[in-house]
């Protein structure tokens, strides 16, 4: 039976954390209990034992239940504490999950920076990361087109540093005095709070044109990086410019990219909106059950690299968030790997806690002047004092692993002890003195800085166009029809048409034809003429097609097995031990979740196979790829509707199928081909992601195995 997220997670869970090694979370330990531990018996929170925390204290007897006394100290804290659980939920950002891991370097970047998170090549540094929509509420899918963000805390032997970053390597803005209008207009709108996580209607599209500079971002937002698959199949990256400095006192700009392993790919739009519904939490179970099923995700962690003397050799200004730099002028060097192994033990305590500050940074690492990035170093720290209070950073998550002592005292909630007479610098005992840089005291580079105080940007800054075309010059075919096809089905959800036509305008600055065919779509103004010439440029590595695992793979995929009464048991357990081979996770998906028999099997005799799921209970969406095998069941799969609309609905998705036997035929009638050749004759055939065997063989499963490998949803 496939190892499924319901199926002992918790149990594993724990067994995981426990087990493996890392010093973040041996630090954990020691906050960490266990309602499993069968010693354990239920206390208030001031220690005393309860033997009752069902009924609250009364004047009651066998005939008659009266009042409740207020004396109960039991219920009353239950109550109290119940009423105060949550906390404001994260003013973006708000719903995510997130996992525990290791950063490891495989090259030491000691000539452009000293830290040692980024020399030190015999480290394992403990991470957590924590992904995200950004606009949604905590409670809403996962599966909504948004930019998703990927925060990474390292857990340093110098610090905690923090990269906050993003799926998509640009931001809407350039200045950080812009930030709170960019989420008001895509959060719901104020009047009636729709919609919710959403970027389909008209404040997100008015302030998409009001602020040129959001165009190259937009068109991001717009493509197939706003729906992953999984946020194990996204890149991730830290959109600021920072800098490194190394021992000689040099400093460098720096960007950091992580690029995943398994590639980078999308849902369809279609399924992305029916998975909002049918499974919310599609992503956040999606990396649960990699993680519990041994399919770490991992990625290459890269730098891209600027010495100082050349910062203004470019046409774009590098300290301009709204800016990629383009490979080819600025390569990307892989220097580390990063890999989530370890889901946390409890949500609220650890991935809702967490808290991450793009200031947290350890010696070896600096910032710029990016407008973004010292706006951001500002809010991070403020968001944090509203949603922890101001000793956030002794939550067990939020600790550093290396030694912390100052003169900060006191606040609300505070646990740390600190025992000695003084707390102030200097002091008569030379207590707590600073570090020096001999011994890895944090250093600031000197910059000298001359200027007129002024608000606003340099001219660099004022470019907002060619970047935007580069994006979608660069896009393949599909990818460029899914553009249109977002940005048709947003406009169409905006109502104004003082939106909707004024954006069709904008997108003649970018490309004609993309204009014209959305403005048809939408009911725009139809251009005739571009605003500005398409430079006809291109660059890689920002189509995701670019991102091909070297070999294709089908590991952690999800596949689905559908079988009735009478189904074949030699296909049936010949693809299932195939797939398990390529590191696929098979699920039985049968007419009931009671035992199924196979053909020549009977209820009174055999035991038959218990499936994971039903039909009903799952949808075709929820997995990658699915098989049926031949076999007399084919005749109850016709009978039933949705055994037809799960093949159907798979293929419209443009997934993998595989069929053999009996089978063939009714996935030929369930996606109704129009012009598609199936053999009868044995052999295998592939015609658009389908591949079909009327004979069962050790080939017809390779050939599936394969197929699934190089079918649409996996490129
Ligand atoms: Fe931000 C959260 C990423 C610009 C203010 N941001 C937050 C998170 C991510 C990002 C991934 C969630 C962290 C977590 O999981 O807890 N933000 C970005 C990126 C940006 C960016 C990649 C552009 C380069 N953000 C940005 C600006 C500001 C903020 C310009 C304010 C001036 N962001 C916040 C915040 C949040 C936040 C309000 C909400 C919750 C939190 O910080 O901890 O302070």
């Amino acid at each position: 039976m496939a190892s499924t997220i319901l199926a002992g997670g918790i149990s594993k869970a724990k067994e995981t954390m426990s087990s493996r090694h890392s010093k973040k979370i041996a630090d954990l330990a020691s906050d960490t209990k266990d309602v499993h531990d069968k010693s354990r018996r239920i206390t208030s929170d001031f220690g005393v034992k309860q033997t009752n925390t069902d009924d609250w204290l009364k004047v009651a007897s066998e005939d008659k239940t009266g009042p409740m006394l207020l004396e109960d100290p039991f219920a009353r804290e239950k109550i109290h504490r119940f009423d105060h659980e949550r906390i404001p939920e994260r003013v973006v950002h708000a719903r995510g999950a997130g996992a525990f891991g290791k950063f490891t370097l495989f090259e030491s970047a000691s000539d452009v920076s000293f830290a040692g998170v980024l020399t030190d090549t015999s480290r394992e540094t403990p991470v957590f990361v924590r992904f995200s929509t950004v606009l949604g509420s905590r409670g809403s899918a996962d599966t909504v087109r948004d930019v998703r963000g990927f925060a990474i805390k390292f857990y340093t032997d110098e610090g905690n540093w923090d990269i906050v970053g993003n799926n998509i390597p640009v931001f809407f803005i350039q200045d950080a005095m812009k930030f709170p209008d960019v989420i008001h207009a895509g959060k719901p709108e104020p009047h009636n709070e729709v919609p919710q996580a959403q970027t389909a209607h008209n404040n997100f599209w008015d302030f998409q044109y009001m602020h040129p500079e959001a165009t190259h971002m937009f068109m991001w937002t717009q493509s197939d990086r706003a729906i992953p698959r999984s946020y194990r199949m996204m890149q991730g990256f830290g959109v600021n410019t920072f800098t490194l400095i190394n021992n000689k006192g040099e400093r460098h700009f720096v960007k950091f990219i992580f690029t995943p392993e398994l590639g980078v790919h999308s849902l369809v739009w279609d399924e992305a909106l029916k998975l909002a519904g049918q499974d919310p939490d599609f992503h956040r179970k999606d990396l649960w059950e990699a993680i519990e099923n041994d399919g770490y995700p991992k990625w290459k962690f890269g730098i891209q690299v600027i010495p100082e003397s050349k910062e203004n050799d470019f046409e774009f200004d590098i300290l301009d968030a709204t800016k990629v730099w383009p490979e080819e002028l600025v390569p990307i060097r892989y220097i580390g790997q990063l890999e989530l192994n370890c889901n946390p033990d409890e949500y609220f305590a650890q991935t809702e806690q967490i808290a991450f500050c793009t200031s947290h940074v350890v010696p070896g690492i600096g910032f710029s002047d990016d407008p973004l990035l010292q706006g951001r170093n500002f809010s991070y720290f403020d968001t944090q004092l509203s949603r922890l209070g101001i000793n956030w950073q002794e939550l067990p998550i939020n600790r550093p692993v290396c030694p912390v002592l100052n003169h900060n005292r006191d606040g609300a909630m505070r646990h740390t002890i600190t025992k000695g007479t003084v707390n102030y610098w200097p002091n008569r005992y030379e207590a707590v003195p600073p570090t020096s840089v001999k011994e890895g005291g944090y250093v600031d580079y000197p910059k000298k800085i001359a200027g007129f105080k002024a608000r606003m940007r340099s001219k660099k800054f004022r470019e907002h166009v060619n970047q935007a075309q580069l994006f979608y010059n660069s896009l393949s075919p599909p990818e460029k029809a899914h553009v249109q096809a977002a940005l048709g089905f947003e406009l169409d959800h905006c109502d104004d048409p003082v939106v909707y036509k004024r954006l069709c305008d904008r997108l003649t600055e970018i490309d004609l034809s993309l204009a014209q065919n959305v403005a048809e779509l939408v009911g725009g103004d139809v251009p005739q003429q571009a605003k500005r010439e398409n430079h006809g440029k291109r660059a890689k590595g920002l189509s995701q097609m670019d991102y091909m695992p070297s070999e294709p793979t089908i590991a952690t995929r999800r596949v689905a097995i559908i079988i009735a009464d009478g189904y074949d048991a030699v296909a049936y357990n010949g693809i299932k031990a195939a797939l398990s081979a390529a590191g696929a996770i098979p699920f039985t998906i049968g007419s009931r979740r009671n035992p199924i028999f196979a053909a020549g099997e009977s209820k009174e005799s055999d035991k038959g196979v218990t499936p994971d799921h039903h039909l009903e209970g799952m949808r075709s969406t929820m997995f990658d790829s699915i098989f049926v095998p031949g076999g007399s069941h084919v005749e109850t799969l016709r009978k039933n509707g949705r055994a037809l609309h799960w093949v159907r609905e798979a293929f419209g998705h443009l997934k993998a199928i595989g069929a053999t036997g009996e089978a063939v035929a009714f996935v030929k009638d369930a996606c109704q081909l129009p012009g598609v050749q199936f053999s009868n004759s044995g052999e295998v055939v592939d015609s658009y992601g389908v591949v079909t065997a009327s004979q069962v063989s050790p080939q017809s499963f390779k050939e599936v195995v394969k197929m699934a490998k190089g079918a649409k949803d996996f490129v």
